[in-house]
């Protein structure tokens, strides 16, 4: 059983104050995700045995550095400056900020281990250029990759933000996880009347795309009404949930939590 697990910026971090981290949750996060593998590893054989890759975001580590590098020309267009050092730190900022989270996983006896996509990843026309041989392998021998935001180059040699929210729906489409899980600071997606859509389905996602359209259209990487048509075309069962709250990511890997569940 795989299941891949995307951690928002906002439940590691306080995006005001460069460099923090949300220590209670993390180690909630953490405690939660141990519960559920002994958990299930005592109930469970073959293919049942859980399977975990997490993925997280820049937080207020990437996100700082890589403005420090990123101007508008004068059409407005965003362009990048300074990236012979500016490479590598953002390459450093997000690698201090993944072993922060390594390093509390390993704390609770989780086998995480680091992904660090600037060394291997690339924008290519036809899509991500993204090898996940290695990812399989490591899930085979049960540790647990940890992918995260970062600085990657495109096929025109320019630079690009590499998000999680580009990961997640290319290891979607690619591994087809039992179950996609997005921890955001939400508690789903809400409809015109600020109500949780507790199911999007065939039934119902032309109402939510006319609903999330005008509120989200600009946001390219996070960007609600793209997560959900992302969710939605992957073909994988997805919930959006709020990972502020304590208990929701073991009752969210149970498949089990409140939020917003999306299905084809
Ligand atoms: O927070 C951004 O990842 P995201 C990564 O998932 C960097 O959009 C380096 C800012």
């Amino acid at each position: 059983m795989l299941i891949v697990l995307k951690l928002g910026g906002s439940i590691l971090c306080d995006k005001n104050i460069p460099y923090s981290v949300k220590w209670d949750n993390l180690s909630t996060i953490c405690k939660e995700i141990k519960q559920f593998f002994d958990e299930k590893q005592l109930h469970s054989k073959g293919s049942e045995k859980p399977k975990l890759i997490i993925i997280h975001g820049g937080g207020s580590f990437g996100h700082p550095v890589a403005k420090k590098h990123i101007i508008k020309d004068e059409n407005g267009n965003s362009k990048f400056i300074n990236m012979e050092t500016g490479y590598w730190e953002i390459q450093k900022a997000m690698r201090k900020f993944n072993d922060i989270i390594i390093s509390e996983l390993q704390n609770y006896g989780i086998s995480a281990v680091s992904i660090q996509p600037s060394s291997f990843i690339m924008f290519k026309k036809e899509g991500l250029h993204f090898d996940l041989e290695v990812v399989k392998r490591m899930l085979e021998k049960d540790l647990v990759p940890v992918i995260h935001g970062d600085i990657v180059l495109d096929e025109l040699n320019e630079y690009k933000i590499f998000s999680g929210d580009h990961a997640l729906p290319y290891l979607s489409i690619e591994l087809k996880p039992d179950l996609s899980l997005h921890a955001s600071d939400v508690n789903g997606v809400w409809d015109e009347n600020k109500h949780i859509i507790e199911l999007i389905s065939s039934n119902n996602i032309e109402n939510v795309k006319k609903a999330l359209s005008s509120s989200s259209k600009e946001d390219v990487t996070g960007g609600m009404y793209l997560k959900v048509m992302e969710c939605f075309n992957s073909g994988v069962k997805s919930i959006i949930f709020n990972g502020n709250t304590a208990g929701n990511i073991y009752k969210a890997m149970s498949n089990n939590v409140d939020g917003t569940i999306i299905e084809k």
